[in-house]
């Protein structure tokens, strides 16, 4: 090494620089090591901790105040470029028109999709000789021009562009710039924004809605700023050893001189104090206007590894441009973890060789009130709620997010999966319509900027090129498939750009039964995500989930499996007594409100995640979502133009249950947390209490007695369950006391009960509806067998496959309560004190369909007939026409149970009340 860095170091002083020589330099050189070179020159005498680093050399400002904001559909270029914008609102960046339309008052579901213009006046920077304007992202097609003079277009809403603006600003005085954004929904495939993503289940917030800059460089020959919006210096761990780690460096520079030139490349690696690890530099020759790339191998002894959020340790690489004269003249930073990633398609995600299942959630760029213009603060939010959680993972769905975003992970420890926005479809139409030659090159140009501005991000481990862009078909069954050549070519591309990261793509159902997927996606990318909605959208329970992933394992057995969405939506003002007593209402109904009870999405989750956890194939899974986010296509839960899938609400004020049931399982902080503290007018007076928790044991005990306790073997999956506890009427106070190795912690919940009745909605896990007498009715429970049913189709299953049936009730006052059925054969077993009730079950025919005879069915209670031969249409003399039954019961063994038992075809129940006499 000596021997060759004096060489290198003596012709670069004496002779001048050639191409292709390098030297380099670690910690512990010293100057009296160089010998000879001592006395040949003082700036070029390394330190004993190497070289110094330079002072700053580029200069640049951000623009963000002072910008004349107008939202015109119908505004020219002409008159905006004649505008002096001095009618236009005042706005700052970043900013979005798209700010209030989820979740707020004004919501408007679509939400506006238009043409915003922004107008700046700005002096030219004294500074630098090279300037260039930047824009972080501009959503989703930027027109620019700077006095008058067009700059160019930018395609694509979330990466970063620059245009190189030196000879077009003005010698002295002010500058115009009006930037015109378009974030219209194309109708055919010609249009400016007929680019990916085409679709999507979330707002394309419009606007300049990231930081937009000048960048000054100091000298005409610099890191390249025009490559696709990147850094120009680009690394990558090319191995580790025990003793050290090569990390390889290329740097990308561009001379805008008029002569050829000598410099030297430097490239120093920092460790998080700031000293030197290692330098190397190698002398390049740069003729006039050209662009050359140089790469480099630095070592670094007893490298300091990026070890995910156990270890996020990141060193600085400073990557110097340096004139014959030791001048520095251009100088690019960047913070780099040094890191090995490994994906196995049987045993998971290794990080520099330790296995580490991802433990994921997924995460849109939005904010209440704030659509994508979010800040630094947001970010930070967040972030650390994910971390809170004990997340180690995020995928950055559905898009590139903020470099902000990328170095906040990297310094995290998250592992991160990042996306090209080619998102649900692939053309206009979208199933079946041509990939226009546009469109593929805009969707390989937003692939490629993306990569080169996240290529040094230590938490970027895998380049997604899609989600569901094969969804264009559903309802279809006439064979499509436009996506297959398009993500082969993506895949493609992703691998030349960078080598050193694995791609992977989200699908969206394939061969799960019902769907009409043409494309397969499987085995095209290195990795596979697969987004899965059982329990949700379809599928009745999770071991049939367990199995098609078996199945899909079997099918790819090379290609390492994991999965990018599951989840369900939930309002934390609904509620449900018993998850499994109704049936998930999964989108837009058409209903005045949309049912999603917090309880239900939490079963979804523990049951899902327990499925995908028990696997050990599974590299990683990602929650879908980590918080609600805007979507002008929905309106469901509790809230307007927001997906309520979010573990976490819009504002990220309120954690979910659902929240808990993770950071029991993959925090190291002691969680000890009761369930549905939300609902707190309980329906009945027997409720199974749910507490998740991480602790040895946690005891239960409600208005100060203790109720039981359970260790931790009793639990399952973090899932402890206090099984039939009795409330007492009015106020109950439950507190849990978890052990976590001698630390108690105590977590407490009120609820009361002011009811002595028992009132089951059948078929409904709407909990809380009030008869017209004021009669509290809970969501169905008790029930043993039989399926809970609507009258009227509500997932979005059925809304594909099934038919809507409004036909009304007829015969009651209470429609509510007649919306939904338990059906087949089944029974209620309901706990009660001992004593005499009266009991009025409410029915009505469902079925259309159903003839006189068709239905005939007998009701049981605690052994005896009280309701023989019932024909529910024969004695209603109309279908979906009310009828009700009453009769008295005598309990002596704390339980009424109560049998359907049908004679032809399914016995049916609308609702169930018990009143004590
Ligand atoms: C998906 C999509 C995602 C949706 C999600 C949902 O599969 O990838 O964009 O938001 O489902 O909530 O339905």
């Amino acid at each position: 090494m000596n021997n060759r860095y004096i060489k290198a170091l003596r012709w670069w002083i004496k002779t001048g620089p050639i191409s292709a020589a390098s030297s380099e330099f670690r910690k512990s050189t010293h100057c009296a090591v160089l010998g000879i070179a001592l006395a040949l020159a003082a700036s070029v005498c390394w330190a004993d901790e190497g070289p110094k680093v330079t002072a700053e050399v580029r200069t640049s400002q951000v623009l963000t105040q002072g910008w004349k904001f107008v939202q015109d559909d119908s505004l020219t270029d002409a008159a905006a470029l004649a505008s002096t914008g001095q009618n236009w609102q005042d706005v700052s960046l970043p900013h979005t028109w798209n700010a209030q339309d989820a979740a707020s008052t004004k919501a408007t579901v679509p939400y506006k999709r238009g043409l915003g213009w922004y107008r700046l006046e700005f002096d030219t920077p004294a500074a630098g000789v090279r300037k260039w304007l930047e824009f972080g992202a501009a959503s989703i097609v930027a027109d620019v021009w700077l006095n008058g003079q067009k700059l160019g277009q930018h395609q694509g809403a979330f990466t970063a562009f620059r245009f190189d603006v030196t000879d077009k600003l003005a010698a002295s005085g002010k500058n115009v710039l009006l930037v015109k954004v378009d974030n219209r929904a194309a109708k055919t495939g010609n249009e400016p924004t007929a680019i990916a993503p085409l679709g999507g289940d979330f707002n394309m917030s419009g606007g300049l809605y990231r930081d937009v800059k000048l960048v000054e460089t100091a000298a005409p020959v610099h890191f390249d700023l025009g490559d696709m919006g990147g850094p120009g210096v680009y690394a990558t761990t090319a191995a580790v050893t025990d003793s050290h780690a090569t990390l390889n460096v290329r740097a990308k520079l561009k001379s805008d001189s008029t002569q050829d030139g000598d410099y030297l490349i430097r490239v120093s690696v920092l460790d998080a104090s700031g000293r030197l690890a290692r330098s190397v530099q190698k002398t390049v020759t740069l003729k006039a206007g050209s662009n050359v790339e140089v790469a480099q191998d630095v070592a670094v002894d007893h490298a300091h590894l990026w070890q995910g959020v156990d270890d996020p340790y990141q060193y600085r690489l400073v990557a110097e441009l340096v004139k014959s004269d030791g001048t520095t003249i251009d100088k690019v930073v960047q913070d780099f973890g040094i890191r090995q990633m490994r994906f196995d398609p049987n045993e998971g995600f290794f990080l520099n060789g330790k296995h580490v299942p991802l433990h994921g959630v997924d995460l849109h760029q939005d904010a209440l009130g704030k659509g994508w213009a979010i800040s630094t603060h947001d970010i930070d939010e967040s972030l650390g709620l994910i971390r809170e959680m004990g997340a180690n993972s995020v995928r950055l769905a559905h898009y590139p997010h903020s470099p902000y975003t990328l170095a906040r992970a990297s310094q995290l420890g998250l592992v991160v999966w990042a996306e090209l926005p080619l998102v649900n479809q692939t053309s206009i139409p979208a199933c079946g319509g041509p990939v226009t030659d546009a469109f593929k090159a805009n969707a390989k140009q937003q692939l490629q900027e993306e990569i080169r501005q996240q290529y040094n991000r230590a938490a970027v481990a895998m380049w997604s090129i899609g989600n569901e862009s094969t969804q264009g078909c559903i309802g279809s069954t006439t064979p499509s498939d436009n996506i297959t050549p398009l993500l082969k070519e993506l895949q493609t591309l992703a691998k030349a750009e960078d080598s050193s990261r694995v791609t992977t793509y989200a699908d969206w159902a394939q061969d799960v039964p019902y769907n009409h997927q043409f494309a397969s996606t499987g085995g095209i990318t290195d990795i596979w995500g697969i987004n899965r909605y059982y329990l949700w959208y379809y599928g009745s329970s999770a071991a049939e989930f367990g199995a098609h992933l078996d199945a899909l394992h079997a099918k790819y057995p090379n290609q390492p499996i994991g999965i990018s969405e599951y989840g369900a939506g939930s309002a934390v003002t609904h509620h449900s007594d018993n998850p499994l007593g109704g049936r998930p209402e999964s989108f837009n109904t058409g209903q005045p409100v949309v049912y999603q009870p917090e309880e239900y999405a939490s079963y979804v989750h523990e049951q899902i995640y327990g499925t995908i956890a028990s696997r050990k194939y599974i590299w990683g899974s990602f929650a879908w979502s980590m918080f609600d986010f805007g979507s002008g296509i929905r309106n469901e839960g509790d809230v307007r133009g927001v997906n309520t899938k979010g573990l976490v609400t819009y504002d990220r004020k309120t954690k979910k249950d659902a929240f808990y049931f993770y950071k029991a399982n993959w925090s190291s902080e002691p969680v000890t947390y009761i369930t549905g503290r939300r609902y707190t007018n309980r329906a009945y007076a027997t409720v199974d209490v749910k507490v998740y928790s991480n602790a040895d044991s946690v005891r239960l005990a409600l208005n100060g007695t203790t109720i039981g306790t359970l260790t931790q073997d009793q639990c399952t999956m973090k899932v402890c369950v206090f099984r039939n506890v009795k409330l007492s009427p009015g106020a109950n106070r439950l507190t849990a006391s978890g052990n976590h190795g001698g630390r108690i912690v105590n977590d407490l919940v009120d609820w009361s009960l002011n009811t002595r009745d028992v009132r089951i909605a059948a078929g409904q896990y709407t909990t809380g509806l009030t008869s017209s007498t004021g009669a509290l009715f809970g969501s169905d429970n008790f029930f043993v067998g039989g399926t809970a049913d609507w009258l009227v189709s509500k997932s979005i299953t059925d809304q594909r496959y099934g038919v809507f049936d409004r036909t009304p009730v007829n015969g009651t006052v209470d429609p509510q309560l007649f919306s939904n059925v338990r059906r087949g054969t089944f029974s209620y077993d309901i706990p009660l004190d001992n004593g005499t009730y009266s009991v009025t079950l409410g029915f009505l025919e469902p079925g259309k369909a159903t003839a006189v005879g068709g239905r005939v069915f007998s009701v049981d209670a605690n052994g005896v007939t009280v309701l023989p031969d019932l024909d529910v249409l024969a004695a209603a003399g109309a279908y979906r026409t009310v009828i009700t039954r009453t009769f008295p019961v005598t309990v002596a063994s704390g339980r009424l149970k109560l049998d359907f038992k049908p004679s032809v075809g399914e016995a049916v129940v609308s609702n169930i009340a018990i009143t004590k006499n």
